[in-house]
C-alpha cells in the first residue's frame, strides 16, 4: 500500500523528496490540487472542503498513510481531520521543535503563506514548549505563484523575495523556518537575501523522520527491496504538473508508475 502526500500544488513535492531519500521503497501517490491553488488566500473552511476531497481520493487509494505536504492544510484543517481517518496522518508542525533547537537568540523567523500566518500556527506550538521564545511571522503571498510556473530564479521573484526577507534580516532572527513546502525549491536565493546570519530550517526533514518512526510503529514499512514507485496526479492541468514535477525531483530519484 502506498503513503499518500498532498498539497496545493507542486509544493509538496519537497516533502516527497525528502521521504524519498529516506524511506526509497516506499510507494507515493501524490495529489497536487493544481485546479484549486493557491491555498494561501482561501478561507479555512474552503481548505477543509480541499481536504476532505482529496483525503476520499487517498482512501481509494488504500494508502496506509497520509503525509500532509501543505503548511496551510496542517494549520488549518490537521486538529479536525485527525478525527476523520482510519490511517495515520502526519502534519508538518514538527520543524518548529528543531529551530527552536538551533536558535542561540531564541528568535526565529517564519516564512509562510497569508493563511497560515493569520492562524499563528507556528507562534503557537512554539510559546507553548518555551514562552520566551520569539517569531517573527513574516507572510509571502507572490511566492508560491511564481514556483507553480517554475519560476525558481530571476528578477521577477527576487523583487517580492527582496520585501518580504528585509523585514526578517532587521528583526535580527537567526535562524528561519520554512513554513511553506514551495519554499524549499528556492532556498538560495532566500539564503543570497538573508546571509550567514540566519539558518534554514526544512520542517520536510522532521516530517519523514516521522513518518519513518510511524511506519515502524505500525509495522506498515515496504519490506519488498525494488525502489517505490511515485504516482503523481494533478485536478488540473496534469502534464504540465509532471513536467514541472520532473524539474523538481532530482533526476536518478524520478521514476513515475
Ligand atoms: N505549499 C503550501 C503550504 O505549505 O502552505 C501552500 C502554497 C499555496 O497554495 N499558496
Amino acid at each position: 500500500r502506498p503513503i499518500g502526500v498532498f498539497d496545493s500544488g507542486v509544493g509538496g513535492l519537497t516533502v516527497v523528496n525528502k521521504l524519498r531519500m529516506l524511506l526509497p521503497h516506499e510507494n507515493i501517490v501524490y495529489v497536487g490540487d493544481t485546479k484549486r491553488n493557491p491555498y494561501g488566500s482561501r478561507t479555512p473552511e474552503e481548505i477543509l472542503m480541499y481536504t476532505r476531497d482529496i483525503l476520499r481520493f487517498m482512501k481509494k487509494q488504500q494508502v496506509k498513510l497520509v503525509a500532509i505536504g501543505c503548511n496551510t492544510v496542517t494549520a488549518v484543517a490537521y486538529d479536525t481531520i485527525i478525527h476523520e481517518t482510519s490511517y495515520p496522518l502526519i502534519g508538518m508542525s514538527r520543524g518548529i521543535q528543531t529551530a527552536m533547537e538551533i536558535s542561540a537568540k531564541k528568535k526565529i523567523a517564519v516564512f509562510a503563506t497569508k493563511l497560515t500566518i493569520s492562524n499563528h500556527s507556528h507562534q503557537k506550538i512554539a510559546s507553548e514548549i518555551d514562552p520566551e521564545i520569539e517569531i517573527v511571522e513574516q507572510a509571502c503571498p507572490a511566492l508560491a505563484n511564481f514556483i507553480e510556473r517554475g519560476i525558481l530564479s530571476g528578477k521577477a521573484i527576487m523583487e517580492p523575495l527582496r520585501t518580504y526577507t528585509a523585514p526578517v534580516v532587521a528583526s535580527g532572527a537567526d535562524t528561519a523556518i520554512f513554513g511553506c513546502t514551495h519554499f524549499p525549491f528556492i532556498q538560495p536565493l532566500f539564503e543570497a537575501l538573508c546571509g550567514d546570519g540566519i539558518a534554514f530550517v526544512d520542517p520536510a526533514h522532521e516530517m519523514a523522520l516521522q513518518t519513518l518512526e510511524v511506519l515502524k510503529r505500525d509495522d506498515l514499512l515496504n519490506h519488498n527491496p525494488a525502489p517505490g514507485y511515485l504516482r503523481l496526479c494533478f485536478t488540473a492541468e496534469p502534464e504540465r504538473g509532471s513536467h514541472l514535477a520532473e524539474h523538481l525531483i532530482p533526476a536518478n530519484e524520478f521514476s513515475s508508475e
